[in-house]
């Protein structure tokens, strides 16, 4: 069996596991276990562990089923208001929202009622600062109600952050996928300290982008860089083949992916600057792949394994993507050696 040698320095660490080693790997972190969602076209439910999961409808690319699992270097005590379920410790809190289709009526109210609930944890003052957040619900690019339903989402997202004055260019790293089935499902990191926003200089802010894309830009930062005291974690937000707000490459996977790499190489250079350390992609990456069309996986990893090598942890997904143009996203968690 693997043996885990997690990075205690680390502030919070990220596993990609499949059905048949988590089990093991959640027993050994016990009450270091802060969030676990499951991946997967059937319902994953709670480990044999007893940790509780969050489902995500979406096939996992060379593997049936796999589990995201995030732990921490201290003790998690558990959290349940009306809305949301999670773990926290005196540094950082992972939260988990389940809205099921039933519950979702017109879907950015849904969405509004989200994260107005997030927005409501975050002012109660334990963990004021929204790092990332994970989005992911089923028919992304239907249209109803007149409108695009990811639009939708970004109206009601964008409506929250207005209501709850939240700072638009202090939005957390983001990324929103379209899932099979199950309702929209959420979840979030938050922590004490505040994180420092990272934007893209090949990219317009997402938080600038033009009526065309919807009637409200979509609310998040390109990466954030945070616990600066802890070892540094860029937590980079899906990343797709846009240049300033147009997708580019519209015809060509390998090209989507190329750029997509550009984008996120760009994205590591800005925390650069800003006192991040150079990645060794090797051993401090964890990279998700997001890709439209099944038959596309091969040619996508051939990309990946050329420009990044085999990053340190990776797992692949089929998810609709918020663009009917776009094949591939990619988002990624960079840690800094300690010291
Ligand atoms: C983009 O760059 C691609 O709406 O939360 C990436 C990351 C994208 C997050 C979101 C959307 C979101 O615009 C799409």
């Amino acid at each position: 069996m693997t043996e885990y040698e997690d990075n205690q320095d680390r502030a919070v660490t990220l596993r990609y596991l499949l059905s048949g080693e988590a089990d093991a790997y959640l027993a050994q972190r016990a009450d270091r276990v802060a969030c676990v969602i499951g991946f997967g076209s059937n319902p994953v439910a709670a480990t044999k562990s007893g940790f509780p999961v969050l489902w995500v409808d979406t096939p996992v690319l060379g593997s049936g089923a796999a589990y995201e699992v995030w732990t921490t270097g201290k003790p998690v005590s558990r959290y349940q208001d009306d809305l949301i379920a999670g773990s926290g410790n005196e540094d950082i809190f992972f939260g988990r929202i389940l809205l099921k289709n039933d519950q979702a009526g017109n879907f950015s109210d849904a969405t509004f009622r989200a994260f107005s609930g997030i927005f409501e944890f975050l002012q109660r003052g334990d963990y004021p600062s929204l790092i990332r957040v994970w989005n992911y619900f089923p028919e992304i690019n239907a249209m109803e109600n007149g409108l695009e339903r990811y639009r939708s989402f970004s109206l009601g997202r964008h409506e929250a952050f207005v209501h709850y004055q939240a700072k638009i260019e202090d939005s957390p790293a983001a990324c929103a996928l379209g899932s099979h089935g199950g309702g929209l499902a959420i979840y979030f990191l938050a922590a004490r300290t505040a994180g420092m926003k990272i934007e893209n200089p090949r990219q317009v802010s997402a938080y600038n982008y033009p009526t065309q894309y919807g009637p409200r830009s979509p609310t998040f930062s390109r990466a954030t860089l945070a616990f600066r005291e802890q070892g540094q974690t860029l937590f980079i937000s899906g990343t797709a083949s846009i240049l300033g707000h147009e997708t580019v490459h519209p015809a060509s996977v390998g090209l989507q992916t190329l750029e997509t790499l550009e984008n996120i190489r760009a994205v590591i250079g800005q925390a650069i600057l800003k006192g991040f350390a150079p990645v060794n992609f090797a051993t401090d990456m964890a990279l998700k792949v997001y890709v439209r069309n099944a038959e596309d996986f091969a040619e996508v990893m051939g990309v990946i394994q050329r420009e990044f090598g085999t990053p340190a942890d990776l797992i692949v997904l089929q998810a609709d993507i918020c663009r009917t143009d776009l094949l591939v996203e990619i988002e990624a968690v960079c840690w800094n050696r300690a010291g």
